[in-house]
């Protein structure tokens, strides 16, 4: 398997599953500006949608989508997808969460032309973290123990740090737990983060 990243995208919770499940994989850096991979191929010729993540399976297949390269990850490594036979539909719920409110929300703080647009959206944003520790069960969203939906959340709270958003404090406190992991810190190494 192959990951195409940049440091701190989304593409790092993608990271952190692999790294957690034990895959043995390849990663590759990609610069979102010039839409380079580190050893110079057009980013556009890997997926035309020239964003990450990108995993390219074994069998050569091309997965983008954090919902999709995550709950692929799941299937492949239950461990990380939680127990029980309503988790899988729990986690879809919680990823497409993060993904098309959590995530989409953040856009003005990456791409916003003023900090007035990144003050108007901080409120938006700490909302949805609000709903999210509400629905948390335990130390991570579904029990003691993380799935690919935790590592999703810790990059936006890895985002809220770097943009000053405030984050309710169990969500503050998976943070942390997060972070001691030791996937986790040989994830940020790799990705020039620690
Ligand atoms: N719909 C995609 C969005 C992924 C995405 O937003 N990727 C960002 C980094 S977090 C990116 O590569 N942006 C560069 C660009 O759009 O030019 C997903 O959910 O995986």
């Amino acid at each position: 398997m192959k990951l195409y990243y940049s440091p701190l995208a989304c593409s790092l919770a993608d990271h952190i599953a692999l790294r957690e499940a034990g895959a043995v994989f390849d990663l590759e850096q990609v610069d979102l500006q010039t839409k380079r991979t580190l050893a110079g191929r057009d980013f556009a010729q890997i997926t035309p949608k020239a964003y990450v993540p990108v995993l390219i399976l074994d069998n050569g297949e091309t997965l983008t989508e954090n919902i999709a390269i995550l709950d692929w990850l799941a299937a492949q490594y239950p461990k990380l997808g939680g127990a029980g036979a309503f988790a899988r539909t729990r986690l879809l719920e919680a990823l497409a969460f993060i993904s098309t409110e959590l995530h989409r929300s953040f856009k003005p703080m990456w791409h916003a032309a003023s900090e007035a647009d990144r003050n108007d959206a901080r409120p938006g944003i700490a909302a949805h973290f609000r709903l999210i520790e509400d629905g948390a069960t335990s130390v991570y969203l579904f029990g003691d123990d993380p799935t690919v939906a935790d590592f999703y959340l810790f990059v936006m709270l890895l985002w809220a740090e770097r943009f000053g958003v405030e984050v309710p404090p169990r969500l503050a406190a998976l943070r942390d737990a997060m972070r001691d992991r030791p996937a986790v810190r040989t994830a940020l190494r790799a990705e020039g983060l620690a």
